[in-house]
């Protein structure tokens, strides 16, 4: 593994015009870059009103990156930006190593953990759909990008061709699209028939949501502390507090300026997301920039146009000494809780809000009302749909279909006689 660790240099225009700090920011560029198995050696900042449209970086400083690059012998230089099509042109004419942006770096890591047909299609997509724009009046310059990281993956192989090779591939792979999509839609509508509600755990990337898939069914998702860790949907059924089964669905995580081309390929998969009940946020409460995470999943969720899904917040690592979590927070982001999905902690808590939260839909049930709680018998018929009635010696036995939250206080007034 040593021998072919890519040694990188990150580089930035810091305009100060983002949501976080450009140290922030590299530090999470240099968490990609590791998590795509790459070495960071260095990194430079020009300070600067907004990028070079030709050349990103400003003259002198670009000069300065290549001596840099020159003498940390490094292979790759990532930039925290999307580059344009002339941008990469020219820093790759200028610089002697592979150039890269934040997109390609994020398309890489999600090639490498592409491991079903579903991710396969669309990490090419996505990687076809970044290349294509870059290509004009590029002529054959890519096929000089071998065997780096900005070139890892399905797209690997069609690099080197020409725009038109690409648009067919294109479209092919969305022809392919199309048909996962629909056999998504067909086990959707099986699991709507089955009148299970469906939960998606969403949250930036790392923040513990396989860890808490895991904790809660016994699954056995694949947890890393690296970035993107999951890119299909697993779905595990799980029993609510309040009776009845919810099934949890994990799927890829969100980041900071998550690559359009990215979610746009990425709709099937996202599609688990767009048709669940209600979502699951998690946080991760020990990171210093929780706040800022909390707001550009939020902002995904925008771009996927999730606006009215009902949440539940958890703030999960609740048991790492860095956590910060407050009541003023947890009442901000009501419903919440605080969770450790590592050791459990507040999960029942979890299920609980998510049992609550998740809209009245109708569950199945067998009430026993004894006689003298005759008045429950005429309101569970004028409630629910009865649908079996059979008449014991100190009880009514009723099989009734009844919305969940009327469900639960029926069982409550016939358990202990209050309401
Ligand atoms: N201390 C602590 N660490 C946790 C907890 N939950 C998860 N982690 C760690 O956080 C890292 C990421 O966990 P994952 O479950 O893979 O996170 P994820 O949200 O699924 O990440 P992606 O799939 O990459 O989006 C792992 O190293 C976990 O062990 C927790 O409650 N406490
Ligand atoms: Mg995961």
């Amino acid at each position: 593994m040593a021998d072919n660790t890519a040694r990188a240099v990150l580089f930035a225009v810091d305009a100060q015009v983002d949501d976080i700090s450009m140290e922030d920011s590299l530090a999470e560029l240099a968490q990609l870059a590791g998590s795509a198995g790459a070495e960071v050696v260095g990194q430079l900042v020009q300070r600067r009103n907004g990028a070079d449209p030709h050349s990103y970086l400003g003259e002198g400083k670009l000069d300065e990156l290549a001596e840099y690059i020159g003498e940390t012998a490094a292979d790759v230089a990532i930039c925290d930006d999307e580059l344009t099509a002339t941008q990469l042109g020219l820093l790759t004419d200028r610089l002697e190593c592979e150039v890269i942006d934040r997109t390609q770096l994020i398309l890489a890591i999600f090639a490498d953990r592409a491991h079903s047909r579903e991710g396969k299609v669309q990490v090419e997509l996505a990687q076809l759909r970044y290349l294509l724009p870059r290509l004009v009046g590029q002529g054959t310059e890519y096929s000089r990008l071998g065997g780096g990281i900005g070139t890892r993956g399905p797209g690997e192989t069609k690099l080197e061709t020409d725009r038109r090779h690409i648009r067919r591939r294109i479209a092919e792979l969305k022809r392919e699209l199309t048909k996962i999509r629909r056999r998504r839609e067909l086990q959707r509508e099986a699991r709507r028939d089955a009148n299970t509600p469906v939960v998606a755990l969403v949250g930036y990337t790392n923040a513990g949501k396989s860890t808490l898939l895991n904790r809660l069914t016994g699954a056995d998702v694949l947890v890393e502390d690296l970035l993107f860790a999951t890119l299909d949907p697993t779905i595990r059924g799980v029993e609510l507090p309040q009776g009845g089964t919810a099934l949890l669905v994990d799927t890829v995580g969100f980041i900071r300026k998550l690559p359009h081309a990215l979610v746009a390929a990425f709709r099937a998969t996202l599609e688990e997301v767009q048709h669940a009940d209600i979502l699951v946020h998690v946080a991760d409460s020990a990171h210093p920039l929780m706040e800022e995470q909390l707001d550009a999943v939020m902002q995904v969720l925008g771009e996927l146009g999730i606006y009215d899904k009902p949440i539940v917040t958890a703030f999960n690592k609740a048991d790492s000494p860095e956590s910060a979590i407050t009541e003023g927070l947890l009442a901000r982001f009501s419903p919440a809780c605080a969770i450790s999905a590592l050791t459990g902690a507040g999960c029942q808590e979890l299920l609980r809000l998510v049992g609550e939260v998740l809209p009245d839909r109708h569950v199945m049930g067998v009430y026993k009302v004894p006689y003298p709680d005759g008045h429950v018998i005429a309101w569970l018929h004028e409630q629910g749909r009865v649908v079996h009635e059979a008449y014991k010696s100190d009880s009514v036995e009723l099989q009734v279909e009844l919305r969940a939250s009327m469900a639960e206080r029926v069982r409550r007034y016939l358990s202990d006689g209050t309401v």
